[in-house]
């Protein structure tokens, strides 16, 4: 890997897209390397994956305009291809992702962050989708996700206009969960994760599933999801050890921490 660095720390895997020279823009290779990645985490031990960006200035400052500039048509579209796949998988994966986002988050690089199911941002972090002012429409979904985060108005505000926002005003429109200084950013996230962590897995797993899957359909067909994954749970010993314990009144019993094992 020569862009993509990933750490262990206990229950939470770290990804960090490392191309600081081009403030971690996104090329082909670097998709490329996420999607290996993110195909090897060992879903057995790690329950919980943080995704940030290498340096104090930039997460992710878009899809690389110098690789984008020569596209063919046929080109761009698979480009776009291979973007949004990899997003997909971030965003359908197993296990939750937090980005931890440490500056700018521009075009594909504020698209990768709302792949995740949680964003928290430094107070140097700065969003927006500029494709229009390049003359090009958002192509990893920033017009699809944005519009679900945030709401259409805003969203078309924000991509319409190609207008930047700081770290306050997207904590304020609920883009990103919390803001921290530089120093606090990683530690708020793996204590985040950790917490995260510390739960069942396969109701954790579950609950994305509902949450994820219940949000393409409607409310009728969105409970049945929901009563399907909440069945699953009582087939685990998850769910037996955290019942259990709070009728004996054992709160002190952490709940019983069991390997994930595919159904
Ligand atoms: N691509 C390639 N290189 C980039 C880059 C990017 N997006 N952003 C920055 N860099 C490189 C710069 O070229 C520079 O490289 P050197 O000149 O040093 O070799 C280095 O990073 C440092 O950048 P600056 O010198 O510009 O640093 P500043 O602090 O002055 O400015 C900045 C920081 C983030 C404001 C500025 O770099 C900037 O405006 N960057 C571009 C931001 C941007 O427009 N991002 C959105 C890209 S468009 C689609 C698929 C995908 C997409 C669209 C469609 N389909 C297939 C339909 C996605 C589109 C995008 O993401």
């Amino acid at each position: 890997m020569e862009f993509i660095t990933y750490e262990v720390e206990g229950a939470v895997g770290i990804v960090t897209i490392n191309r600081p020279k081009a403030l971690n823009a996104l090329n082909s290779q670097v998709l490329e390397e996420l999607d290996a990645t993110f195909k090897a985490v060992d879903l057995d031990t790690v329950r919980c994956l943080i995704l940030t960006g290498a340096g104090e200035k930039s997460f992710v400052a878009g899809a690389d305009i110098g690789e984008m500039s020569t596209l063919t048509k046929a080109e761009g579209e698979a480009f776009g291809k291979k973007g949004n796949d990899v997003f997909r998988m971030i965003e359908t994966f197993p296990i939750p992702v937090i980005a931890a986002i440490n500056g700018f988050a521009l075009g594909g690089g504020c698209e990768i962050s709302m792949s995740c199911d949680i964003r928290i941002c430094s107070d140097n972090a700065v969003f927006g989708q500029p494709e229009v002012g390049l003359g090009i429409t958002p192509g990893f979904g920033g017009t699809q996700r944005l519009a679900r985060i945030i709401g259409v108005g805003k969203a078309k505000e924000m991509i319409y206009g190609a207008r930047n926002i700081k770290a306050d005003e997207a904590y304020r429109i609920g883009l990103v969960n919390n803001v921290y200084t530089l120093e606090e950013l990683m530690p708020a996230a793996k204590k985040l994760a950790s917490i995260i962590a510390a739960n069942a897995p396969i109701a954790v797993r579950n609950c994305k599933k509902a949450i994820n899957d219940g949000l393409q359909v409607d409310m009728d067909q969105a409970i049945v999801i929901e009563e399907k994954l909440f069945g699953d749970c009582f087939e685990t010993e998850d769910q037996k050890a955290g019942m259990g314990n709070f009728l004996e009144k054992d709160k002190e019993k952490k709940l019983k921490v069991v390997p994930f094992q595919n159904k």
